[in-house]
């Protein structure tokens, strides 16, 4: 009798994270067992998940769920899940636009998108936020090509670019650009600006935590100071970021800002939202980004960035190097309206084949 049970997947990394890509028809459809399924592929909970699949740290124990979309305004769905190394636990109530990068390559790999010569476009439903992304994949040849000369900061050398646009990302998690209505709030006595483009971001001002906002993310994680202040100021924005209680939820982000150093817009230190990313989320960059262009809001007053009408384009520096955003918007008086975004990533299919679930876990005998 089998002990295990061989679910197909792929692994791949998708811009600065890694994870394991499947095909929604080979998961389990109840939530539950899939997310049993999950949590024993990757090797969750342990810290190093050395059972499993996982790298032991958030950016590296992520799923991505892809399936043919009945949209008609989209060829594939995709669903990410943060797996927790430490805990036991699965969670859908964010998306992840590095792992987006490799959405389009799997899909083209797994057939579910027909290449076309030269390049494809692959138009991604992001369940997560309810929102549309194009990816445009090199396919000289009709095939997934993955070599190249693009380089993005936090991946040694280069690969091919995926180019990435969003339409309508604005206030897709809390309803709106400025959840609180405001550019500013004050929170545990500290000015903050909460945003949603695409992700939902805290800007603090390093400087207003003690911090230069230089420092390496191990060492602002060793501060429990700052960690513990940077959670309050989280808990109690929750609520107003229409997020509810987040104590146990990967957002909102929060973003510590001090001014560029490298010739960027700003730079930052992201908290996401326990530890301090190495380099800083897709979306995070976008929601930052789209912060300094907002007039009067604390990511503005640090960059002394604003919109030049034509499409700007803001590298945001983090402690890996740039993250480059490119943004049409427009402003009304104080308001701002995102009209587009753009940006480039790069993704490798790195393995492909079955991961191996205890039969306890599930058994293909339930399928
Ligand atoms: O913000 C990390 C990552 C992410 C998410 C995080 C991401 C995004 O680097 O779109 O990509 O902030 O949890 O993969």
């Amino acid at each position: 009798m089998n002990t295990q049970t061989a679910v197909r997947c792929s692994v791949m990394r998708g811009g600065t994270s890694k994870g394991l890509y499947f095909r929604a028809e080979d998961l389990p459809r109840d939530v539950a067992t899939r997310d049993a399924v999950l949590l024993a592929a990757m090797g969750s909970p342990d810290v190093r998940e050395i059972d499993g699949m996982g790298g032991g740290h958030p950016l590296t124990s992520k799923v991505a769920v892809v399936r043919s979309s009945a949209r008609p305004d989209a060829d594939v769905d995709y669903l990410f899940l943060q797996v927790w190394p430490d805990r036991a636990e699965v969670s859908d109530n964010q998306n992840c636009g590095n792992l987006l990068a490799g959405v389009g390559p799997f899909a083209i790999e797994e057939q579910l998108v027909a290449a076309s010569e030269g390049t494809t476009d692959v138009r991604i439903w992001m369940e997560n936020t309810q929102s549309l992304a194009v990816a445009r994949v090199q396919t000289p040849g009709a095939r997934v090509r993955y070599d190249g000369d693009t380089r993005i900061d936090g991946v040694p050398g280069g690969a091919a670019p995926v180019t990435i646009e969003f339409l309508d990302i604005a206030g897709s998690t809390c309803g709106s650009l400025l959840p609180t209505g405001h550019p500013v709030d004050i929170v545990e006595g500290v000015r903050v600006t909460c945003i949603d483009n695409g992700m939902p971001v805290v800007c603090i001002k390093a400087e207003d935590l003690g911090l230069t906002g230089y420092e390496e993310p191990l060492d602002i994680e060793a501060n429990a100071a700052v960690c513990d202040k940077v959670e309050r100021i989280r808990l109690a924005v929750g609520p107003l970021m229409k997020l509810g209680d987040v104590a146990n939820k990967s957002v909102p982000k929060m973003t510590l800002l001090a001014p560029a150093k490298s010739g960027g817009a700003v730079a930052t230190r992201t908290f996401i939202p326990k530890r301090v990313h190495e380099a800083i989320g897709v979306f995070g960059a976008v929601s930052v980004a789209t912060a300094c262009l907002v007039p009067g809001s604390v990511a503005h007053e640090v960059s002394g960035c604003s919109s030049t009408g034509a499409t700007t384009t803001l590298d945001i520096e983090h402690p890996s190097g740039y993250f480059t955003v490119s943004m049409d918007v427009s402003t009304q008086g104080d308001g701002l309206t995102v009209d587009f975004c753009a940006l480039m990533r790069t993704a490798r299919l790195l393995m492909r084949g079955d991961v191996f679930i205890p039969s306890s876990i599930w058994s293909t005998h339930d399928h």
